[in-house]
């Protein structure tokens, strides 16, 4: 956790609302294989990081609530009654959402103040608004004794963003920033909502990321749209989701979809079987074989979902030319953000010098590059 950026957020609570406030840290997270599989009640592997958002929050005695984002110094005022998505709003849709979505549960919550900031940037596919969601709710279920279960406030979460941000997102973002568990990925079946803990231990290998520093702007409503052909293919098929579909079922409908949406159909199914053999190959050790299945995840989110960008594409092909990378991928929702790479240990700091380069004489801008730990969830911080 980040010691400084706790600071500055409680002393920037306690300099605004002069009293002394509850402290919750929410983590991003990485996602090592499994995307676009969750609204499709799939499969995916992510993990919360040590990196995300923190909250300062407390009851107020005043008749409105107040948030105020740190990092872009911006505050905003509210009545908890009648509350609706700001037009104009980014971070602020975040925390309406959530109180909606709790009140829309029929539980009773008072005013409040919160600060909050974080050390990962909004747009890295690390999911910052997860994090930002699950500390409101986390938060606002600790001050008003709401009874909620870490299960519910995920779920409260998720719908702020269907309801108030607009994106349709399936579970894992806001389920990897609860239930992270410290060095573990988490082998989540978005049907159950369950997941397996796997430790990791990359031994000689480690993962990092980079990020483009990019964030298209298409990005809501084509991940919208990839959400829509998938449920409607899953319509044809007559099951309930993508998951239950095998490529065979698919097949029998090649002639009745457009080639590009059996392409995306089809990259779904493959997904999906994809974290079941990244999820053996971990258990068995076998880093070269997950390493291919990373690299394979890359080429269907680029080719068959279209969800990749320039940048993105760029970076793992300058990953595929070292044979110490054993494998690379965009992450998070697309267009943008990071990647994710599974690198040998000895190899990273000369290709972090080399991929910095390389990234700057090809877009004349900078690419930056993170290592993270993998952290608990959503918790108090002491
Ligand atoms: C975004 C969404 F929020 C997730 O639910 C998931 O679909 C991901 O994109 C793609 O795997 O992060």
């Amino acid at each position: 956790m980040n010691r400084a950026l706790i600071n500055s957020i409680k002393t920037s609570f306690k300099e605004t609302f002069k009293t002394e406030p509850l402290m919750i840290f929410s983590p991003g997270r990485i996602n090592i294989i499994g995307e676009h599989t969750d609204y499709n009640e799939g499969l995916v592997f992510p993990a919360a990081v040590n990196k995300g958002i923190v909250a300062a929050i407390e009851k107020s005695n005043s008749n409105t609530s107040v948030a105020y984002a740190a990092d872009k110094e911006e505050s905003m005022e509210f009545s908890l009654s009648n509350i609706k998505p700001l037009t104009q709003g980014s971070w602020e849709n975040y925390v309406l959402g959530v109180v909606t979505e709790i009140q829309n549960q029929g539980k009773t919550i008072g005013n409040f103040n919160i600060a909050f900031g974080g050390d990962i940037p909004g747009g890295a596919g690390m999911s910052s608004s997860a994090a930002l969601e699950n500390s409101v709710v986390f938060g606002l279920n600790e001050l008003f004794n709401l009874s909620l279960s870490k299960e519910d406030m995920i779920l409260i979460s998720q719908k702020a963003e269907h309801n108030y941000v607009g994106v349709k997102c399936g579970i894992m973002d806001q389920y990897a920033s609860m239930f992270g568990i410290k060095n573990h990925a988490l082998l989540l079946d978005c049907r159950t909502v369950k997941s397996k803990p796997f430790e990791i231990d990359f031994k000689d290998y480690e993962l990092i990321l980079i990020n483009t520093n990019v964030k298209h702007s298409l990005s809501d409503s084509a991940y919208n749209d990839r959400r829509s052909v998938c449920e409607s293919i899953a319509k044809m098929l007559n099951v309930k989701a993508l998951r239950d579909a095998t490529e065979f079922d698919l097949d029998s409908i090649k002639d009745q979809v457009t080639p590009e949406n059996y392409q995306k159909a089809l990259y779904v199914i493959q997904e999906n079987e994809r974290v079941v053999k990244a999820s053996k190959a971990m258990q068995k050790g076998d880093l070269k074989s997950l390493g291919k299945l990373i690299y394979a995840s890359h080429e269907g989110l680029q080719k068959q979902y279209q969800v990749s960008c320039e940048e993105l594409d760029f970076l793992v092909e300058q990953a595929k030319t070292n044979l110490n990378i054993l494998g690379a991928r965009m992450m998070g929702g697309g267009f943008g953000g990071c990647t994710i790479n599974l690198i040998a240990k000895t190899e990273t700091e000369s290709f972090k010098t080399f991929v910095s380069e390389a990234y700057k004489s090809k877009f004349n801008k900078d690419c930056s590059i993170y290592s993270v730990s993998l952290s608990n969830g959503t918790e108090i911080i002491k």
